[in-house]
């Protein structure tokens, strides 16, 4: 069974929709494994956001990332990580399909909700990033 590492971002936090949120994930086949709320420091968000460290927009990101609490989540079912991207739509929620997260929750591409692992590489550096195996059941 595949595991994906989902953050519910400081914009959905503050908007009250942490639980929508994870009802869409629940409602769709993801199981949460592991679930927590936290501040992310700025070495966190820079850490974690590595790959983008050289693109125009990565100090805007980090900033926005540790603009409030976020929550993170360890989900998991079949094609996990490619489900959670399905139910998370495209990074502009302009351009994001019809009841997806971001078309329904995000605001713009910077506080746009939700961040979900691209590979399953990823989702398993992620993962462990954020839990100790004994926080995920
Ligand atoms: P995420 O990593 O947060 O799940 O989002 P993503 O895969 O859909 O998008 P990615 O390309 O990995 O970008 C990470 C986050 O950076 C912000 N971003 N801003 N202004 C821009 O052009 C721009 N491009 C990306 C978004 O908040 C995106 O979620
Ligand atoms: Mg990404």
């Amino acid at each position: 069974m595949e595991q994906t590492l989902s953050i519910i971002k400081p914009d959905a936090v503050a908007k009250g929709v942490v639980g929508k949120i994870l009802d869409r994930f629940e409602s769709n086949g993801l199981r949460v494994a592991a679930t927590k709320m936290l501040q992310l420091s700025r070495k966190d968000a820079q850490d974690f956001y590595a790959v983008h460290k050289e693109r125009p927009f990565f100090t805007d990101l980090v900033e926005f990332m540790v603009s409030g609490p976020v929550v993170v989540s360890v989900l998991e079912g079949e094609n996990a990580v490619a489900k959670n991207r399905d139910l998370m739509g495209a990074t502009n929620p302009q351009e994001a399909a019809a009841g997806t997260i971001r078309a329904d929750f995000a605001e713009n591409i910077d506080a746009n909700a939700v961040h979900g692992s691209d590979s399953l590489e990823n989702a398993e550096i992620e993962i462990r990033f954020f839990f100790a195996q004994r926080e995920i059941s």
